[in-house]
């Protein structure tokens, strides 16, 4: 045990994700919306500043990665998208809802998607996933049904539709690496590179 304590000291990791921002207007909008309709007890609604559009999760990578993977998102700038939301859906879509999230339509998201996860996975540090990418606004999480259980709890009022207007298409202009750090109360995404999208 000790020396797999040390090894870990040694060798420091970071749980990173590249995510799409959203211009401060939809966030605002999301946030709104979230009061009314995200209030049922089981719920545990995304912090308004965690909001976005992940487009590749990496994982744990040795903190020593960074640089080279902040200069691999550099380079993967494309057009800003535009994204459109779509009204909420629980996932997993049957059973037990684990997550609540607003769908994106958007195909420059997705060809963004797919110009970073090239770079990413050409630098050895991402391995994408098997079932297309699925672009989201996670929303809120369902709290444990019970202390240290992993079923979701029963959410008896389901979110509703978005406002009229809310899903008017907007302009994503940044793209982020975050690291994201687990705590107790949740889990904080802590900026470690921004890029500005053209367009
Ligand atoms: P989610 O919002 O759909 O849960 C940080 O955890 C971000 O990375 C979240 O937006 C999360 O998506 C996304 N993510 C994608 N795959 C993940 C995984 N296997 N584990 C944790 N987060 C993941």
């Amino acid at each position: 045990m000790a020396a797999v304590a040390e090894e870990r000291s040694n060798n420091p990791r970071a749980r990173l994700f590249v995510a799409l921002d959203l211009p401060e207007e939809l966030r605002e909008g999301i946030v709104v919306w979230g009061r009314e309709e995200l209030g049922d007890p089981a719920l545990r609604p995304v912090a308004p500043e965690s909001l976005h559009v992940t487009l590749a999760f990496l994982g744990h990578r040795p903190e020593e990665e960074i640089e080279e993977i902040a200069a691999v998102v550099r380079d993967a700038v494309g057009p800003a998208p535009w994204v459109e939301v779509l009204d909420p859906e629980p996932r997993p879509p049957r059973g037990r809802a684990r997550v609540y999230a607003l769908p994106v339509l958007s195909p420059g998201t997705e060809a963004l998607q797919a110009g970073v996860a090239q770079g990413l996975v050409e630098g050895g540090f991402f391995e994408p996933e098997k079932r297309p990418y699925w672009p989201h606004i996670t929303v809120a999480r369902v709290r444990p049904e019970g202390r240290g259980s992993r079923r979701p709890a029963v959410v008896s009022e389901p979110p509703g539709k978005l406002p009229e207007g809310l899903s008017e298409a907007r302009i994503c202009r940044r793209m982020t690496l975050y690291r994201s750090e687990l705590k107790p109360t949740g889990a904080r995404y802590v900026p470690l590179a921004q890029v500005q999208l053209p367009g």
